[in-house]
Formats: C-alpha cells, sequence, structure tokens
C-alpha cells in the first residue's frame, strides 16, 4: 500500500491510502459534530433537546458513527479503487504495452520542469506550468475509468476543470474541436521507438465536451500529485468516454477548427472512433461492450450507458447515431 518513490515529493506530503481513507472519514465526523454543535447551539427543535447543548461526542446517538463503506465510493457507493491497483495496472504505450510494468519503468521519469502550451485559435495562447494550473483550484471527484478494453476502476482524482483553462484562453468563435498533445521522447521514452504507433500520442474534443464540468486536467489522485505511470504531471480525465480519450503527460493543448485525428484513429479507424463515449449497446469489432470487469471484483458488473454520466451529458449527443459517431 506504500506509495512510491516519488521523486518530487517531501516524504511529508505523502499520505499513505489508509491514513488518505481514515482521515477523510474522521473529516466527516468533524463536520457532522460542528453541524450538530451549530444547530444545538441553535435550538434547532430536535437537534440538541432543550437546547442545553453539551458537547457532541462521537458516542452521541445523534451522530452517525464513522463507518468503513462511507469513505471513497462513487456516486453508486462503489468502493474506491486502491492505490496499489490504480498505479499497478496502467495503459501508458509511450512506455511498454504491458500494463503490469508501466510503473516501474515510469518511475524515474522526470517531471520538472513541465509546460503545457496552449494556442491554436485563441485570443490568449499562454503557456502554463503545474502551479499555474493548480491555482486555478483543484478538486476532488471520484470518477469510474472504463477502459475500452472492458476492465475499469474507480479513481479518486485531483484536478482542475478544463474550462477554467479555456477560459483563460478565450477559444475564438472559429474553434470547434480541442486537441492534446503528449509527451515527444523516444530517447527517453522505450514505446515510442516502436514505429506500431503515429508519435506522439494526439487526442481531441469537441469544444463543448471539453467545455463539460465533468472534464478535468488531472493533476493527482488520493490527495498526491499524479504518478508518473497515471500521466504526471497533467493529464486529460473525461469519465464517460473510453479510457483511451485520456491522454496522459500533455504538452500541448490547441483550440482547432478541424475533428483532430487521434493516435487510435489513425491506428485502427474501424476499432476507434472520435467520440469514444461508453456504450453498452455498440460492441468493439472484436469484442463485447456489454459488461466489464471491475478491478479487484469477480463478477462483472453490466456496462453503463455514457460510464452512468448519461444525465450530465447524454443531451452533447442529442440526435446523432452513436452507432455512426462511435
Ligand atoms: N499518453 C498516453 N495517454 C494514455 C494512454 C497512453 O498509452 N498514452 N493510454 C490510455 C488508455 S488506453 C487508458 S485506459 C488510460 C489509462 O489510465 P490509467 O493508467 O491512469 O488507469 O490512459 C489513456 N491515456
Ligand atoms: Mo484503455
Amino acid at each position: 500500500m506504500k506509495p512510491r518513490n516519488y521523486p518530487h515529493i517531501p516524504s511529508s506530503e505523502i499520505t499513505p491510502e489508509h491514513l488518505y481513507r481514515s482521515r477523510r472519514r474522521f473529516m466527516k465526523g468533524a463536520g457532522a459534530i460542528a453541524m450538530a454543535a451549530l444547530l444545538a447551539a441553535c435550538g434547532v427543535p430536535g437537534a440538541g433537546g432543550s437546547g442545553a447543548s453539551s458537547d457532541p461526542s462521537p458516542t452521541d446517538p445523534d451522530i452517525p458513527a464513522p463507518q468503513a463503506g462511507n469513505a471513497l465510493t462513487d456516486e453508486f457507493g462503489a468502493p474506491a479503487n486502491t492505490w496499489d491497483e490504480i498505479t499497478h495496472y496502467n495503459n501508458f504505450f509511450e512506455f511498454t504495452t504491458d500494463k503490469t510494468k508501466v510503473a516501474k519503468l515510469a518511475q524515474d521519469y522526470p517531471t520538472e520542469p513541465w509546460k503545457v502550451e496552449v494556442g491554436g485559435l485563441v485570443e490568449n495562447p499562454r503557456t502554463f506550468d503545474l502551479d499555474d494550473l493548480r491555482k486555478m483550484g483543484e478538486e476532488e471527484r471520484i470518477y469510474r475509468l472504463r477502459c475500452v478494453e472492458a476492465w475499469s476502476m474507480v479513481i479518486p482524482w485531483l484536478g482542475v476543470p478544463l474550462a477554467k483553462l479555456l477560459k483563460a484562453v478565450q477559444p475564438l468563435s472559429k474553434a470547434k474541436y480541442v486537441r492534446f498533445q503528449a509527451i515527444f521522447d523516444p530517447d527517453r521514452l522505450p514505446g515510442q521507438q516502436s514505429p506500431v504507433y503515429q508519435w506522439p500520442y494526439i487526442e481531441g474534443l469537441r469544444l463543448d465536451e471539453a467545455m463539460h464540468d465533468l472534464t478535468l486536467l488531472g493533476t493527482g489522485l488520493y490527495g498526491k500529485p499524479m504518478p508518473m505511470q497515471n500521466g504526471a504531471p497533467v493529464r486529460l480525465i473525461v469519465p464517460w468516454k473510453y479510457g483511451f480519450k485520456s491522454i496522459k503527460s500533455i504538452v500541448k493543448i490547441d483550440l482547432v477548427e478541424e475533428m483532430p485525428i487521434s493516435l487510435w484513429m489513425a491506428a485502427a479507424p474501424n476499432e476507434y472512433g472520435f467520440y469514444a463515449n461508453v456504450n453498452p449497446e455498440v460492441n468493439h469489432p472484436r469484442w463485447s461492450q456489454r459488461t466489464e470487469r471491475r478491478i479487484g471484483e469477480r463478477k462483472r458488473r453490466e456496462t453503463l450507458m455514457f460510464n452512468g454520466y448519461a444525465e450530465q451529458v447524454a443531451h452533447l449527443y442529442a440526435g446523432m447515431d452513436l452507432r455512426k459517431n462511435f
């Protein structure tokens, strides 16, 4: 469970996962206590009896006791995957196609200095470093990640809504899409010495998808900076789309007029489309997408439309044929 050694985090900032979980439980409990005290102090009927408030304690029957299950779950109650699972089963083809070997190969890759250049069809082209992004307001979001290969995880990310960055650079009205480019460093990235894929890794979103509140620039997980194997220092997170859209280790973001061609579209256009919305009704040509394997579980789960985010995103695709626009 111990986080890997990560060269740029002072050990004082590293919180092992079990402490992180119990600290969050404590904070929830503390919030409940503070709220009960406030209600009692205000003399709200039912909150503190007569208003002769005594210090509520965690054994007070009115205060829910912290429970093992209430810490880190998605909104359906599914538990977050462990730090170990999230950081030792990775797709990051710049290093290797072996998911269990990415962590080791990535551990010494330098992430400082790192700049993300944002330009193209914008009013204010700008270069951001990680601190600039963090200052826009990091949030914790617990999202499901569904790989097109039909496995999934629940991940407690840290990130900044991409919309904040896009608003800062002010897209011109001609801009219709956002194009993302990952690191290109064939000398140090063994996977980029292979001619099988066209490097660098490219991804794209429609501008309204990029502006959606669920779309994050991921800067960390479990309250810690992003491990390299998960796409340090900054990667995209689009939870209603297959995992390959969530491009890691971004160095460049351009606002463009034409639909970008992603690495996967270039590699196999009949298998990987531009939209890549999670959809149990539309199978991959070589396998079913109806169910998935949640890492750490035995029984398969049903795959949910838009990975369970249909309420928030289905309107983006109203009137579109999702079989054609797969
Ligand atoms: N640059 C880059 N980004 C990438 C990939 C990659 O190979 N290179 N793989 C994608 C795929 S297929 C998935 S499923 C997710 C995996 O993210 P995770 O390792 O954090 O779970 O990253 C995506 N982003
Ligand atoms: Mo994936």
